[in-house]
């Protein structure tokens, strides 16, 4: 189908509940909430089923307050649901074993397993807000004039491209991501704002708690991996969960001569990997061995029944393969 035929295919439903992955990020958020406010605009009944709920540094955002945790699957007489962001169906942040409508799947992963009855991906946008910029188009939205309720939904899709680019500066920006956020400037949306309330709005034990992991920071590899241990007993002390880690890890790459960061999480089944790459290095590739998935500079794995050496030994096996 094309994303024209979805725009009216979401637009001739009846009630539509629209989703993302697990551990949501400003991508996942910003998509889901910027397609909730358009609809309303549109007066469509549409509401957000998430079995997560919001990190603090994203409630700024024009129905974040929607998102409480408790909606975990289709309410009754949903006809479709919209699932944005999200790989793989197991990955997804909403029961959906009982639905029998229709799932629509649009994503940007590559890896994306095209789980829905309908797929929509783009592997070449940056983030999968670039897709819901253009189906908003397609279902009438318009960009050209500024008032509240359009720059809100902007401001949705701006946090999700800003995420997802680490603020334009990864790969995967095109001319179509300017093009998008130029757009989203010119009705008013606020960059400044967005990238302060994104970032520069961390507790100062998150401070204190990125210091303590790149502290145990190693390189290997010839200094060509930067490795990051978080076990079990990390936080302890400090009494926080650790939470999402993309902050972390990304330190990983701003030393010279890294292509790689391997971040390591133990959880209470297994092991976490989060993999980061600054030129060449597909580690999309390497998840894919473990199961897991993203992007080619950006992917994670969740490996059960492993310890934390052993994880570590076959993944740095597969990134050596690649350095
Ligand atoms: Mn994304």
């Amino acid at each position: 189908m094309t994303l024209s035929q979805i725009a009216k295919f979401i637009l001739e439903s009846k009630k539509i509940g629209i989703t993302y992955h697990v551990s949501p990020d400003g991508d996942a958020v910003g998509s889901v909430l910027a397609l909730f406010n358009a609809l309303k605009s549109l007066n469509k009944d549409c509401y957000i089923i998430s079995k997560d709920t919001l990190s603090e540094n994203l409630k700024f955002l024009k129905g974040s307050d929607e998102i409480t945790g408790e909606i975990t699957e289709p309410v009754d007489e949903t006809d479709v649901v919209v699932v944005l962001d999200c790989g793989n169906l197991e990955r997804v942040s909403a029961n959906l074993k009982e639905f029998t409508g229709t799932i629509i799947n649009i994503d940007h992963h590559l890896s994306n397993d095209k789980y829905g009855d309908i797929n929509y991906i783009d592997s070449n946008a940056a983030a999968t807000a670039e897709i819901v910029f253009e189906l908003l188009n397609l279902m009438g939205i318009s960009f050209e004039k500024e008032d509240s309720v359009i720059k809100d939904i902007g401001t949705c899709m701006y946090t999700s491209i800003v995420t997802d680019t680490g603020a334009y500066r990864h790969s995967n920006v095109t001319e179509r991501t300017h093009r998008i956020s130029a757009v989203l400037k010119k009705i008013g949306v606020d960059n400044t704002f967005i990238y302060q309330s994104l970032f520069d709005n961390k507790d100062f034990s998150r401070i204190k708690l990125i210091g303590k992991a790149l502290s145990s920071m190693q390189l290997i590899l010839n200094g060509k991996v930067a490795l990051l241990e978080i076990d079990k007993n990390f936080t302890a002390d400090l009494g926080i969960d650790i939470g999402d880690t993309s902050d972390i890890i990304s330190y990983g790459l701003q030393i010279k001569g890294v292509e790689v960061t391997l971040l390591l999480k133990e959880v209470e089944d297994g092991v976490k990997a989060s993999l980061r790459a600054k030129s060449y290095v597909d580690v999309r590739k390497i998840a894919e061995v473990f199961g897991g998935g993203g992007h080619i500079r950006a992917s994670g794995i969740k490996i059960k029944n492993m310890s934390m050496e052993e994880a570590k030994y076959e993944i740095l096996n597969e990134i050596q393969k690649e350095l």
